[in-house]
């Protein structure tokens, strides 16, 4: 038997749909209608850094808030350089750039309270500064000593996380768990683009919807998964549209206007704490770099794309839009890039130092009560350094 002729059989699509009901009676309201994102990427910037007209569901957040967003953004921007230099330098194992994504990366930050929960990826070292972290404790990871330089509970910040996706299930859990105990914490779950096709984010997204748990699901798409293009990762419209499946409401922003990313996040923080149940926003952005140091981006993607891109710049953009409204002057940019050069010399001081790592303790904190293997494997390893002792002694 051949394969049936699927050529002449027509798509489905929702316009032929629209056809076929002309003769049935008028369609209740579209009940999906309330969850989808707007067909446009809410955007309150030109790429230039000009506003537009006023959003009625988004205004502009407070203008002292953009211009903390604004030393914030640049600061992150000077660590990041700083990170990718030391991995030059051998004092970092590996670093995950996020230049290009600090819109995304501050605007979340500044959408939460210090008591609200961030769980982060890999991608967001610089989300994580823009806390308030210490910066040598966020790359401890990277340079790796241990699994996570900070105390997530002090922090209330989840470890970073490298294997994909599996935060959105963290995030849905913590998040659950606050509400039941009469707490209004959010939890904000960074992911990529590529993350989305994970099983993970699709049940962490629908336990939260069922069981109303306060999460913003924060998808930063920036085109690629490591070398995997948007159009091999998804054959949808925007990923905006995977929360209407599970009834959570969802948004898409221009991930590169720092000021619409920080009135949309704010918005869906608040419908969280509110207790309406998560919220998903895709923001749409780019990443300057490489993956990673370890990645040749070259590759598969052209110079004019990632030069098309350099044209949004957040952080231009939002030094443009701020000096225009008289809130930045030649003093104060210089006052935080001379902060931000301050910065990175401390950190590469810092990071100058030989870590005082202690092998065994990889080993510690992995489960409550450690498992056989893990047991064994820690003697392993003892065994090994003994004989490594003895040897050199
Ligand atoms: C479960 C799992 N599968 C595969 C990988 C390997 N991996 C690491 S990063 C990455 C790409 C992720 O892309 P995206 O979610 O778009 O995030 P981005 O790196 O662009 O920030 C992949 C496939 C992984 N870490 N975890
Ligand atoms: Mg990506």
């Amino acid at each position: 038997m051949g394969a049936p002729d699927v050529q002449e059989v027509p798509a489905v699509t929702t316009t032929s749909r629209a056809v076929r009901r002309k003769s049935r009676p008028a369609a209740p309201p579209d009940p999906a209608r309330p969850f989808l994102p707007t067909t446009e990427q809410i955007r309150l910037l030109d790429p230039a850094g000009t506003p537009l007209p006023a959003h009625p569901d988004y205004p502009a957040p407070p203008v002292e808030t953009l211009v903390e967003l604004y030393r914030r953004m640049v600061l992150g921007r000077r660590f990041d350089l700083q990170a990718t230099a030391l991995t030059k330098q051998g004092r970092l194992a590996v670093y995950p750039s996020a230049r290009g994504q600090e819109a995304c990366q501050v605007g979340a930050i500044l959408a939460l309270r210090d008591e609200d929960w961030v769980f982060p990826t890999y991608r967001e070292s610089m989300a994580l500064t823009a806390r308030g972290i210490d910066p040598v404790e966020v790359l401890t990871l990277l340079r790796g000593d241990w699994h996570c330089g900070y105390d997530p509970a002090v922090r209330r910040t989840a470890p970073q996380c490298t294997p994909l996706a599996t935060q959105c299930v963290h995030a849905a859990g913590l998040a659950y768990g606050e509400a039941y105990q009469g707490r209004d914490t959010v939890a904000l779950a960074f992911l990529g683009d590529g993350a989305t096709s994970e099983g993970d984010f699709h049940e962490g997204v629908n336990f939260a919807a069922v069981f109303k748990a306060p999460v913003v699901y924060f998808i930063q798409n920036n085109e690629y998964a490591i070398s995997v293009p948007l159009s091999r990762q998804t054959a949808a419209p925007s990923l905006a549209y995977k929360g209407v499946g599970y009834g959570v409401p969802s948004e898409r922003v221009d991930g590169n206007d720092p000021v619409a990313v920080l009135a949309v996040l704010t918005r869906a923080v608040a419908h969280a704490r509110a207790g309406h149940g998560p919220f998903l926003v895709e923001a749409h952005t780019y990443r300057m770099e490489p993956h990673t140091n370890a990645d040749d981006a070259a590759r598969y993607r052209d110079a004019d794309e990632v030069a098309s891109w350099q044209d949004r710049d957040p952080v231009v953009r939002l030094e443009t839009y701020l000096r225009d409204r008289g809130a930045l002057d030649d003093t104060t940019v210089a006052r935080v890039a001379a902060q931000a050069e301050e910065y990175a010399a401390a950190l590469r001081e810092r990071m100058h130092d030989k870590p005082t790592v202690d092998p065994l303790t990889l080993f510690d904190h992995v489960y409550a009560e450690p498992t056989p293997q893990l047991v064994e494997q820690r003697e392993q390893v003892r065994a090994e350094l003994a004989a490594d002792q003895e040897g050199a002694g």
